[in-house]
Formats: structure tokens, sequence, C-alpha cells
């Protein structure tokens, strides 16, 4: 960015109050930003109490060799055995787990104490292999309960896990299981993927020829594809080694500073950089945020995080944050599409699920596939909706409270990354007062600011980039095998704070509105202006259901403003339409953000976690060969939107 903060252009009024019931019984009340504010450490320590140490820490954060940060340094504990066994011991054994559907729709519950001897027999079963305390394991898996179990028998042995997401090529696996320099990958003969069984272990295969050296891989039956080709002494069936394996397990208490595992993040540049997160500030901030901003009641919940496991929203949001609490959760292994668009809904409705944590690209999907489609099936148990992975527009998060919320239920906005570990700024369904689209406010505990290039905090109204300013429990220790790294990436843009890599402004009340990150921000006619604010405007407008905007260069105005845009169900392409459109936005944000072009598209690239490409789009309109690809989750996509390019540019 240019020293010139970001434009503020957009204007949102709307404001919905907490649910008074709700408030009214809320775990966490407006006390815990007073209580936090007076004394953070205290504050977390406290909340580090919620965990069952086999040692309780009595430091809490160790930051004498910034930015290596240590939190509960001298505590011990396991982390499976609080996300299980502590759950059976209090006498919650009967209790759902987890509430398996697959795509096919066969479906299985599993109960905490059903979980607690699989997640033994697992731990037995990976130190038959030879797995200790130290070690890394690769875990390439379909959503399925396996998964989730491979990840607690790790951590109850002290291994530290590296899930690579299953959609990822044999290429990206290799490259994973070297730097991780992993001695076991737990994988699946296949799992189901849009109403057909898609095979998974053919790439553990390749990419182990590509010279990923392993010494076993472990193989869960989920497909039954007879095909499966074998390495006799490498290869051994979890069926065969796990279900013989005892059921007793003593988990062994680690340091709250052991790894617990490694996440990749592929950023636009350089090789991917290995996540490290450890044990016990980790398991603390993923409960704590858990029980705060979904406002998690155990005994009568049914949550339901729709992220697959292999991006950290599962780890954190699926795994280790509700186990710790002792939720009752729903996984399901598919499409949203499969067999048909309302299969979300009709699984809210079969589970009475209660709370649900999806993304803005399928808010903005579900838009696109039209209000009938929630409107048959009964969503009345929801009571708190979440959303994370992109800025949601506000306009989709208005759609999601009234379509699927029935107009009743809180959204919360949680901004944070693979990085931070854990929720960093979001608002508390029982206490704020939400605005759509913004994430309002850094959680109790948490600090978090806007800056200008200067590293100065700009005033309320400003914009410029988002920092953390002091450490926080689940932050990445560093990147694994790369301090360097590290410090050069997050800790060097400005002293002593950490860089997340994201614009965003504050509003007149402090409250923070993201922006995207901060490579795609447009400078046009020296103006910086945010791609999300724009594309917030186009989808604010009832034709469109989706926008990505970006900025190509332009003689005259440095950037020009480019829209790709996919129509709502009912909106019909047309010149008209898209002059509508450049007013729209004109009217909404003002002239300076009028697109200079807006193509109508079918699809937008799209990585595999669903965060859309601009950098893709940018090459397509400044007209130059494809950058890199391999990250997107369907390529075709691009052919078809670069066929459209030929198309006139619609001028003023
Ligand atoms: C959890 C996750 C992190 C990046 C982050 C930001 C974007 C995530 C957001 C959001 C605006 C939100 N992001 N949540 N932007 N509002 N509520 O997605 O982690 O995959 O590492 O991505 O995602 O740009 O920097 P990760």
């Amino acid at each position: 960015m240019s020293n010139e903060s970001l434009a503020n252009l957009l204007k949102e009024e709307r404001r919905f109050a907490p649910p008074a019931d709700l408030a009214a019984h809320a775990n966490v009340t407006a006390e815990a930003y007073e209580r936090a504010k007076a004394d953070r450490l205290g504050f977390w320590a406290e909340q580090a109490r919620r965990l069952t140490w086999a040692t309780e820490p009595t430091e809490t954060l160790d930051w004498s060799n910034p930015p290596f940060a240590k939190w509960f340094a001298d505590g011990k504990l396991n982390v499976a055995y609080n996300c299980v066994d502590r759950h059976v011991e209090a006498g919650h054994g009967d209790r759902v787990a987890i509430h398996f559907e697959g795509e096919p729709g066969d479906s299985r519950a599993i109960t905490y104490a059903e979980l607690k001897d699989e997640v033994s027999k697992a731990a037995n079963a990976l130190t038959e292999l030879g797995v200790q305390k130290g070690d890394r394991v690769a875990i390439y898996m379909p959503m399925i309960p396996e998964t989730a179990v491979a990840m607690l028998a790790c951590a109850r042995i002290g291994a530290a896990h590296s899930v690579v997401f299953g959609g990822f090529s044999a290429d990206a696996l290799a490259t994973r299981i070297q730097d991780a320099d992993a001695k076991v990958v737990i994988t699946s003969d296949g799992g189901y993927r849009r109403g057909k069984p898609s095979a998974l272990k053919p790439a553990v295969d390749d990419a182990i020829a590509k010279g990923a050296g392993v010494e076993h891989v472990l193989v869960v039956r989920r497909t039954g594809q007879e095909d499966i080709s074998w390495t006799e002494g490498r290869d051994v069936w979890w069926h065969e080694l796990v279900d013989g394996q005892s059921a007793e397990h003593t988990p062994e208490a680690f340091d709250a500073e052991h790894p617990l595992f490694i996440l990749y993040t592929s950023g636009t540049t350089g090789k991917p950089k290995g996540i490290l997160h450890t044990s016990g500030g980790y398991l603390t901030q993923a409960a704590y945020t858990h029980h705060a901003v979904f406002d998690l009641k155990p005994e009568t919940d049914v949550y339901w995080c729709t992220a697959d496991v292999g991006w950290v929203t599962g780890h954190s949001y699926i795994v280790y944050g509700p186990l710790a609490n002792g939720a009752t959760q729903v996984m399901y292994e598919g499409t949203p599409d499969t067999p048909h668009q309302g299969r979300f809904w009709e699984i809210v409705q079969k589970y009475g699920v209660t709370i649900l944590y999806t993304a803005p690209t399928a808010i903005r999907t579900f838009m696109k596939w039209g209000d009938d489609i929630p409107a048959k099936f009964d969503l009345s148990s929801l009571r708190v909706l979440g959303s994370v992975g992109e800025p949601i527009n506000p306009e989709a998060w208005v759609w999601y409270r009234k379509n699927i919320g029935g107009d009743r239920t809180p959204v919360v906005d949680t901004w944070w990354q693979t990085e931070t570990g854990a929720m960093m700024i979001s608002p508390l369904p029982g206490v704020t007062e939400a605005k759509p689209g913004s994430a309002q406010r850094p959680l109790p505990g948490i600090s978090a600011t806007v800056v200008d290039d200067e590293a100065n905090e700009v005033p309320n109204g400003g914009g410029g980039y988002l920092v953390l300013t002091e450490p926080w429990p689940s932050m990445l220790r560093t990147i694994w095998g790369d301090d360097q790294r590290f410090i050069d990436t997050y800790w060097s843009r400005f002293e002593g704070k950490y860089f997340a890599g994201d614009g965003a402004k504050k509003d007149e009340d402090g409250d923070i509105w993201l922006l995207g990150r901060v490579d795609d921000v447009m400078l046009v006619s020296g103006h910086n202006i945010s791609t999300t604010e724009v594309e917030s405007a186009l989808v604010s407008h009832p034709s469109v259901a989706e926008a990505a905007v970006v900025g190509a260069a332009d003689e005259t105005t440095g950037q020009a403003i480019v829209a790709f845009v996919i129509l709502r169900g009912s909106a019909a392409e047309s010149e008209d339409l898209v002059g509508e459109l450049r007013n729209h936005v004109g009217a909404t944000l003002g002239p300076i953000a009028k697109p200079k072009r807006i193509l109508p598209v079918a699809e937008l690239p799209k990585t595999r976690s669903g965060k859309i490409m601009r950098r893709l789009l940018r090459d397509v309109a400044e007209n130059r060969q494809l950058g890199d690809v391999t990250t997107l989750t369907d390529s075709s996509v691009m052919d078809l939107i670069q066929s459209k390019l030929p198309a006139a540019p619609s001028e003023d």
C-alpha cells in the first residue's frame, strides 16, 4: 500500500441487538472485556484453568525473547485427555461427541466413551508402528471420524500431526511430508465427493514415489475400492491394526509448549509455511473462544462447523475447541449440493443443529441458489450463526441471518488465521450490537488495532493495516524449521507488532472492518480502495450473488477497477444490467469506486478452502499469462473466464 490510507467508502447503518434470551443466559458478558483489560495475563491464566492440567502452570507468559513466546511454560497436560477422557470421567461418556453424516447418507453417532476407546486404540497402534513423542505424522484423509481420532491419537502420544487437505495433489503432499519429515502417513482408500468415491491412497503412493520417505502408511477403509495398490510391510490397514488394540492407554503429560501440530499455509509466493502450534496456550484459546463466541452449552447444543479438518478452522473448531468443551457436533463428509442443494438444511433439520459455523463463499453460493431452498426445511433449532474465511459482505450477512437464522439469530463474523490458531476479532453473541460485515472488536484478552504505513495507530474512521499488538496464547510459535522466515514474515513490517497481512479500517465507533489481503488493495487515481468494499457494493445489488474485484494496470488512473460478478439465479446478463451495476457501485461508494469493466461470469477462481484468488483475475484483466494455478479448486474455471474477455470494455 502507498502512504495514502484506505478510502473509507462503505457505509453500513443496519444494527442488530443480541436477542434478549440469549443475552440473559450468555456464557460471556460485557464484564469479560473489563476483566481482561484490567489484567490480561490474569484473564488468560483464568481461561487456562478451563483445562485439566497434570501440573498446573504457575507462569502465564514468557516474552523475554520476542517474537518467540512461551505460554504456561511450567504446566503439563495431555491435549487428548482434555478433549476426551475427562468428559468420560465427569460422567458424560454417553454424550454424543460426533454425529457423522456420510455423503452417501450413511450415519454414525460416536459417544465420548466410544471416542476414548478409539483414540486409545489408535494411540496404541501408532506406538506399535514406532511413532514416538516428538515425531511427526502426516494425515491425508477425507472428512470421516477417523480423521479426528487420528489427530487425537497423535496428540495423545506427543507426536505432532501435519494434516494435509485431502483435495491436495501428490506433489503438495510430498513437499509437506518432506518438510515435516513425517514418519507415518495416515490416509484412507478414499472418500465420497459429489456422489462418487474419490481415491486418496494413490496420491500417497505417488508422493512416496516422489521421494517422501515414510516408514508406514496406515489406511482407513472408507469406500472399499478394490483396485487399491499395496506395498507389503509398509502399508497397514487401520481396521487390521487399530481394531485389535487395547482400549486402555495412559496419556502422558507433556509440557505446555510441546508441539501439537504443524499446518501448512500457502501464500502467493515461496514454499508453503509450516505453521507450528503447541499445546497448552493453543488449547486454552481454542476452548475459550469456542465457549465465548458460540455461547456453547454442551448439554443442549448441537454444533456444526462445515469446514474441512484439513484447514485450521477444522483443527480448532471441529477437533480441539469443541471436544475440549465436551460439545456434541455434526461432522459431514461431502459437498453442499449432493445429492441436492438443500443438503445442509436437511442436516440442520435432522440433527436439530443449534450453532452453525460456515464460510462466506458457502453463504454466497446459497444466495445464488435461491431463498426457496432453505425455506423448505425446519431451521428453527438454530440460535447462533458464525462466519469465517473471508470478509463477509454485509448483504450476505443479512441474507444469512434472515434466510438461515429466521431473523432471530446473532451472526458472529470471526476474524483469525492459521497463524493465530484461534479466533481473535469477533462479536460476542450475547453482548455485541452487531454490524453486518464487521468483525468489530478484539475478543477479551486480545489486542488488535489498525496502523498506517509508519506504524501509527489510525484514528476512528481511518484505514490501514491490521496488527496484533500483544502476544496471545494460541499464536504460532514459529515456521517449522525456519525461525528467520517467521521473524521476517510476521514481525518485521512493524516493530514489535504482528503483521497479519490484512487491510482494515476502524469505523466511527472504533469497530474493525476487515478489507482483504493487503496485496489485493487497489490504487486508483492515488486512492487506496479495498476490493472488499467494491465487492460488497456489488453484492448489495439484488441481481448479484458474488463478486470479485481487482485493480488492473491503467494508463490514466494507475489501476482501474475490474469486477467479475456471478448473477443470482433469476438475473439475466445484459448491457443494461452491467450499466446499472456500475451506477449502483457509484451511488453506494462514490464515483471513484465505479468499476471500469464488469464481466458477468459463471464461476470465480477459488482456493480449495473457498477464498477468491484475485491474483489470477488480475492476470486475466491485464491480459497476462496466468500465474500458478495449482491451489485452484477447478482450473477449468479460468478457461471459462478468459473466454469472456473479448467482450468490449464498457466505458462511460
Ligand atoms: C481461519 C482462516 C486467514 C485469512 C485472513 C483473512 C481471511 C479469515 C476472516 C477473514 C475477513 C473474516 N479471513 N476470516 N477476513 N473476515 N472473518 O480462514 O485461516 O485460511 O489461514 O486464512 O483469511 O485474510 O488473513 P486462513
